[in-house]
C-alpha cells in the first residue's frame, strides 16, 4: 500500500492516478476539512479530467484520512514555500511530514519526496531528521519531483517523462515500477542531488525565457514595434523558441523555484536574479500602461477600470502569486482609484470590488484590462466591443485594442 502525504494540487492527482491503476492507496492530509470533502465524494479544486479520475479512484477503493498509515511506501507531496527575504527554500512542511512518517513506518520503508526542493535540501534538512528520528529504521530516501502543468495535469501525469533520484539504484528502480503503473513517459533513475537540481532548472529555464520575452515587450513598446509579430517570426527559426510576454509570472512554481538558486548561489545566479526581477516588475509595467492609456483617452472618459482575470494563468482556479493580485497590491501603494476585478473561475470573494458576473462587470467599467485569457473570455469577445481594451495576453483581436 502507498500512503500519499499531502493532498493538494500534486498529491491528490498522483494518489488518484496510482489508485485507478491498481495500486492500493491511502491519501493523508492534516487538513480535516479537506479530508472530509474528499470522503464526501468531492474534489477540492478544478482541473480537466480530475472529477472522472476521482470517481475511478474511489471505485478502486482509495481511502482518505488525517492519519499517517503503517506501510512500506510513502509519497510526500507537501508545500515548499520560500522565504521572501533570504530567497531560500523553507523545508518545514517536508521535515514535519518526514518526522510524522518516521513515527509510524516499519523498518526498511521507502520515503519518496515529490515536493520541489532546492538542490541540497534533502542532504541538509531531511537526512539529519532521518538520522535522529529514524535511527535503526533503515529507511530509503527517494526524490521524484513532479513535472505536471496545472490545466493539463491528468494528461501530463500519464505522458510526461519523470526523474527519480535515489541513493540506491535498486530502490530507485522499485519506485520507477510504481510510477510505471500509470506513467507512459520515460523514467530516468539518477541520484537525489541531480533530481533536485533538474526540477528547479526546468522551471528556471522557463522563467528566464519569459523574462526575455517581457524585456522584448518593453523594448518594442519603447520603439513602436510589434513584439508578438517579432516573436512569431523568430520562432519560425528551427533553433529559437521564445515564450510569450505577459502581465507577470504567477503560480507556485515558476515564480518561486528560480529564487532557490538565487538564494543559494547569490554571487553566481546573476541572469536568474535579473530575470526574476524583470518578471516581478511586470504588474507595475501594466499599471503604468493603464495610466498611459487612461491619459491618452482623457481621464474624464476612463474613470472605471476593470481587470479581467484573477488566477495566475488561463483556465485554472489557482490564484497563488497571481499577477492580478500583485498589481492590486501595487495599486494600493499608489493610492489610485480602486480597480474592479472579475474572474469566472474564482467563486470566493478574494479582493474588494470583485464581480462574479461578466455582464455586471462589463456594465460597470469603461476600460477592461485582460490579465488572463480564460476560455470564457475567448467565447465572449463580442461583449468587449465599445470598451477601451488593454490586452496583456494577446488574445483579443478587436481593432483598437492596446497591448503591453
Ligand atoms: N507565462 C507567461 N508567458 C508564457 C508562459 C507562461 O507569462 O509564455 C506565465 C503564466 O501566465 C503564469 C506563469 O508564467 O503566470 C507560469 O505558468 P506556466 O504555465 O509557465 O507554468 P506553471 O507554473 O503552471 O507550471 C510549471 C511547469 N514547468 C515547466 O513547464 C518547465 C510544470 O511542468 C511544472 O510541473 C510546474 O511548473 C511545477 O509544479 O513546478
Amino acid at each position: 500500500m502507498v500512503n500519499v502525504i499531502g493532498l493538494g494540487y500534486i498529491g491528490l492527482p498522483t494518489a488518484l492516478m496510482l489508485a485507478s491503476h491498481g495500486v492500493q492507496v491511502v491519501g493523508t492530509d492534516y487538513n480535516k476539512e479537506l479530508v472530509a470533502t474528499l470522503n464526501a465524494g468531492h474534489t477540492t479544486f478544478k482541473e480537466d479530467g480530475l472529477d472522472e479520475l476521482f470517481a475511478k479512484a474511489v471505485d478502486c477503493g482509495i481511502g482518505f484520512s488525517t492519519e499517517y498509515q503503517v506501510t512500506d511506501t510513502y509519497i510526500i507531496s507537501v508545500p515548499t514555500p520560500y522565504d521572501k527575504f533570504s530567497k531560500k527554500v523553507d523545508a518545514c512542511y517536508v521535515v514535519a511530514a518526514v518526522k510524522s512518517v518516521l513515527a509510524v513506518c516499519p523498518k526498511g520503508a521507502t520515503l519518496v519526496i515529490e515536493s520541489t526542493v532546492s538542490p541540497g535540501t534533502i542532504d541538509k534538512f531531511v537526512r539529519p531528521v532521518i538520522e535522529e528520528w529514524g535511527a535503526g529504521l533503515d529507511v530509503h530516501l527517494v526524490h521524484a519531483p513532479e513535472r505536471i502543468i496545472p490545466g493539463n495535469m491528468v494528461q501530463e501525469l500519464i505522458h510526461n517523462n519523470r526523474t527519480i533520484g535515489a541513493d540506491d539504484v535498486a530502490v530507485g528502480n522499485k519506485i520507477k515500477t510504481l510510477y510505471s503503473s500509470f506513467c507512459q513517459g520515460q523514467i530516468v533513475v539518477t541520484d537525489i542531488r541531480t533530481a533536485e537540481m533538474t526540477k528547479v532548472v526546468e522551471n528556471t529555464f522557463r522563467a528566464v525565457n519569459i523574462a526575455f520575452a517581457n524585456e522584448l515587450a518593453k523594448i518594442c513598446r519603447y520603439d513602436g514595434m510589434d513584439v508578438y509579430e517579432i516573436i512569431r517570426i523568430c520562432n519560425m527559426h528551427p533553433r529559437v523558441n521564445i515564450l510569450q510576454p505577459g502581465p507577470g509570472v504567477g503560480g507556485h512554481c515558476i515564480s518561486v523555484d528560480p529564487w532557490f538558486l538565487v538564494g543559494d548561489y547569490p554571487s553566481l545566479a546573476k541572469v536568474i536574479d535579473e530575470s526574476m526581477r524583470t518578471n516581478e516588475g511586470m504588474p507595475d509595467f501594466v499599471l503604468e500602461r493603464i495610466y498611459e492609456i487612461m491619459k491618452e483617452n482623457g481621464l474624464e472618459n476612463v474613470k472605471r477600470v476593470g481587470l479581467y482575470g484573477l488566477t495566475y494563468k488561463e483556465n485554472v482556479d489557482d490564484c497563488r502569486e497571481s499577477p492580478t493580485l500583485q498589481l492590486l497590491e501595487s495599486q494600493q501603494r499608489h493610492l489610485a482609484e480602486p480597480l474592479k476585478v472579475y474572474d469566472p473561475l474564482v467563486q470566493s470573494d478574494l479582493v474588494p470590488n470583485q464581480y462574479h458576473d461578466l455582464d455586471a462587470f462589463l456594465a460597470d467599467v469603461d476600460m477592461v484590462v485582460i490579465m488572463v485569457g480564460h476560455e470564457e473570455l475567448r467565447q465572449n469577445l463580442d461583449k468587449l466591443a465599445g470598451k477601451i481594451l488593454l490586452d496583456t495576453r494577446h488574445v483579443c483581436p478587436l481593432p483598437g485594442t492596446y497591448t503591453l
